[in-house]
């Protein structure tokens, strides 16, 4: 099954490659040419979530699918959340956002934090969308070298290191964006074409 990953992150694309298996055919946006920003402008996860399969919905016309997801820091009243991508400014730097949550939390000892992903599926015209969250705790400095965002300051309940310090299978364990596409592939089970 063709599906596109409404997404211009390489990094979510990868752990969604290696979640997906080879039943499907994963294509993003930039695979099909399209290189400009996807419209993210919502309040909320979800609603970000189906903006972004909308957009590229309309545009291809193929099964699609997005993620929207958020780091949500309890001290910080949820914070930086749906703004995880631009925390610290319109330049989306994931160093920058990182540093400004760590400044943030200096001398906070409430350190639970957790991971949200909100993946909206759009198939033949039907939206449908699909949660994963991980709860953990926010490290005092980065840790790890894998990963991407602000997985080298997420500690895992359970784990005595960062997200990343796991590698891409493991992390796709217990990861939030694991859940999540672990439901939308078995919503897509019932797609799939009968083995004669
Ligand atoms: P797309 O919208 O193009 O999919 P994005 O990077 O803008 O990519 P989001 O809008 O979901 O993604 O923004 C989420 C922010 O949180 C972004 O800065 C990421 O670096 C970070 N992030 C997302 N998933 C993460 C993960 O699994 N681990 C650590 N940080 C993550």
């Amino acid at each position: 099954m063709k599906l596109i990953f409404a997404t211009a992150n390489q990094h979510k694309a990868e752990e969604v490659r290696a979640l997906l298996g080879r039943a499907f055919t994963l294509l993003t946006p930039n695979d099909l040419g399209y290189t400009e920003d996807i419209p993210e402008t919502g309040n909320t996860l979800e609603d970000n979530a189906l903006e972004k399969a909308r957009f590229i919905w309309k545009k291809f016309g193929l099964p699609c699918f997005s993620d929207d997801t958020g780091f949500e820091v309890e001290a910080l009243n949820g914070a930086p959340g749906v703004f995880s991508a631009r925390y610290a400014g319109e330049a989306r730097d994931p160093k920058a956002n990182m540093q400004l949550v760590l400044r943030e939390m200096e001398g906070k000892t409430l350190r639970t934090a957790r991971f949200r992903c909100v993946v909206a599926l759009i198939m033949e015209g039907k939206e449908t969308c699909f949660e994963g969250m991980v709860n953990g705790s926010i490290l005092t400095a980065p840790q790890g070298e894998q990963g991407f965002g602000y997985d080298p300051v997420f500690r895992p309940d359970g784990y005595d290191c960062s997200f990343a310090e796991l590698d891409l299978e493991e992390k796709n364990k217990i990861s939030h964006r694991g859940q999540a596409i672990s439901k939308l592939v078995d919503f897509l089970r019932q797609y799939e074409q009968p083995h004669l």
